[in-house]
C-alpha cells in the first residue's frame, strides 16, 4: 500500500466538494504531477501528513511562517484573543493600532496603513489609490511577477510594441487588461523607452522588488533605482509589492535592503503570522485619500481581525529581536552552499538565487534574470528533483516558478538532512 494511501483517499474526498480538491490552485500539484500530501499538523519547521509521514517544510504556508508552525508566542497570542476577547467585532480595537505601529516602526516609507485580508486585496486597493491620486488609468507591471488575482493583474505581455496587456484568464475583459502594460523584468532600457511614449499615462509601476513568482529572480544592480527615477520623471507612483519580501529579506523589506523608497508598499504573509492579513501603506498624504478620510473607497468586513492582528504582533515582535536576520542569513547561506555543492558533485547544472530567507533553484546552466529565462529552465529535471525530495521527507514548493521559504526554526540538522536528500535527488536527475 502506498505510503500516502490516506492522503490519496482524503484528496479524493476533497475533490467531491472543493474545486480541484483545493482552495488555491498551486496546492493541487498539477505542475509536478501526483497527489499532494494532505497535511495533518505542523510544528517548528516540520509538517506531518495524514499518513504520518514527516517532512522538512520549505514552503511555510508560502511565506507567512518565518518563525515556523505553532510558535509558542503566536499560539499564546491567539489563545489570549480567543479566551479573553473574541474573534471579530467589526469595530475599532487596540490590536489594530498595535500591529499598525509595529509596521510603521519597521518600514520607514509607511506612515499610514490599511489592513485587508489578502495580498490580492492589498495590491488591488493600492492600484485604485494610485489611479485615484494621479487621475491616470494605466499601470505597468512585469512579466513573471504575480500580484494576486484581481482582474487588472491577470494580464500577460501584449504583442510587441503595444506592450499593453491581454487577459491571461477567461473572465477578464480586454477593456480591463488593456489598461495594464507588461514589460520584461530587469530590463530598464525597455521601461525607459516605454516611458517616452506612455509614461504620462501611467498611474503606477507595480513591481516585486525581488521576484518570487517566476522562481526567485533578484533585481539587477540599479534596476529598482531606475524604476524610481522613471516614476519621478513620469509623475507615476512606485508600488513595491512586498507581500513576499516584507519582513523576509530584511525587517524593513526589500526597500530597506536595496535602499529604494517606494510611494506605496503592499504587505501580506508574514505581517499576519499565518492568519489572513495583508496591508497597503505609505505617506499620509497618499493614504488619507482612502475612505473614510478621503474619497477613494475601500472596505472589508474582517479587515483588522483580532486573531490576525494578534498573530501579526507576536510574529513582528519575534522578527524584531536582535540577531533574527543574522540567523536567517546564516541558514540561507548554508542552504545555498549545500544545494550548490550537491548539484556540482552530481554534475547537474543549476542556478541557486537567494535573497536572505528566500531561495530559488533553477535547472539551468545559465543565470536566470527574467521570466523568459525562467520558462526555459528544465522542468522535467525540477519534477524529478521535487518528487525525489518529497519521497525523502523534504517538502518543496510544487512548481519551478515558486520560491523556497526559510524560517528562524530551520536548524543545521534540517539543512544537513535536506542537502543529503538533494544529493540523492540530483543523482536521480543526472540518471534521468
Ligand atoms: P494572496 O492574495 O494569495 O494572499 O497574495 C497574492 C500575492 C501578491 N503578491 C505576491 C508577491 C505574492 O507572492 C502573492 C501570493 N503568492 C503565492 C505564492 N506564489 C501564494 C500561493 C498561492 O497562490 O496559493
Amino acid at each position: 500500500m502506498s505510503y500516502r494511501a490516506k492522503s490519496e483517499r482524503a484528496f479524493e474526498a476533497a475533490r467531491q466538494f472543493l474545486v480541484g480538491g483545493v482552495n488555491s490552485p498551486v496546492r493541487a500539484y498539477q505542475a509536478v504531477g501526483g497527489v499532494p500530501p494532505v497535511i495533518a499538523s505542523g510544528r517548528g519547521c516540520r509538517i506531518q501528513d495524514v499518513d504520518g509521514n514527516e517532512y522538512i517544510d520549505w514552503v511555510g504556508s508560502w511565506g507567512p511562517l518565518i518563525v515556523g508552525h505553532r510558535h509558542p508566542d503566536v499560539v499564546a497570542a491567539l489563545r489570549q484573543v480567543i479566551e479573553e476577547r473574541g474573534v471579530s467585532f467589526g469595530a475599532p480595537t487596540e490590536l489594530e493600532t498595535e500591529l499598525a505601529s509595529r509596521v510603521v516602526e519597521a518600514v520607514p516609507s509607511i506612515e499610514r496603513i490599511r489592513f485587508v485580508n489578502s495580498g490580492t486585496e492589498a495590491t488591488m486597493s493600492a492600484i485604485r489609490l494610485a489611479r485615484g491620486a494621479t487621475g491616470r488609468d494605466a499601470i505597468l507591471k512585469f512579466e513573471g511577477c504575480y500580484h494576486g488575482h484581481s482582474d487588472g493583474l491577470l494580464v500577460e505581455a501584449g504583442s510587441g510594441a503595444a506592450t499593453l496587456g491581454h487577459p491571461n484568464s477567461p473572465g477578464v475583459p480586454e477593456a480591463i487588461s488593456a489598461l495594464t502594460a507588461v514589460l520584461p523584468y530587469n530590463d530598464l532600457e525597455r521601461v525607459r523607452e516605454f516611458g517616452e511614449q506612455h509614461g504620462e499615462r501611467i498611474a503606477a509601476i507595480l513591481v516585486e522588488p525581488v521576484a518570487g513568482n517566476m522562481g526567485l529572480v533578484l533585481p539587477e544592480p540599479g534596476y529598482l533605482e531606475g524604476l524610481r527615477e522613471c516614476c519621478d520623471r513620469w509623475g507615476s507612483l512606485l508600488v513595491f509589492d512586498e507581500v513576499m519580501t516584507g519582513f523576509r529579506v530584511a525587517r524593513g523589506g526589500a526597500q530597506e535592503r536595496w535602499g529604494v523608497r517606494p510611494d506605496l508598499t503592499v504587505l501580506g504573509k508574514i505581517v499576519g503570522g499565518g492568519l489572513p492579513v495583508a496591508a497597503y501603506g505609505g505617506p499620509a498624504t497618499l493614504m488619507d485619500q482612502i475612505s473614510p478620510a478621503g474619497p477613494i473607497y475601500q472596505a472589508g468586513t474582517l479587515s483588522g481581525n483580532p486573531l490576525g492582528m494578534a498573530a501579526g504582533c507576536a510574529t513582528l515582535d519575534l522578527v524584531a529581536r536582535p540577531g533574527f536576520y543574522e540567523g536567517l542569513e546564516e541558514t540561507g547561506r548554508a542552504f545555498e552552499e549545500g544545494l550548490r555543492e550537491a548539484a556540482a558533485s552530481n554534475g547537474v547544472p543549476v542556478q541557486v538565487n537567494r535573497a536572505g530567507a528566500m531561495l530559488g533553484l533553477f535547472f539551468s546552466k545559465d543565470p536566470v534574470k527574467d521570466f523568459s529565462r525562467s520558462a526555459a529552465t528544465d522542468d522535467a529535471a525540477f519534477r524529478t528533483f521535487f518528487h525525489s525530495m518529497l519521497e525523502q521527507g523534504v517538502y518543496l514548493p510544487p512548481s519551478r516558478f515558486e520560491t523556497f521559504f526559510l524560517s528562524s526554526v530551520h536548524g543545521p540538522d534540517d539543512i544537513e538532512a535536506t542537502v543529503r536528500a538533494a544529493d540523492v535527488a540530483f543523482g536521480r536527475c543526472r540518471a534521468s
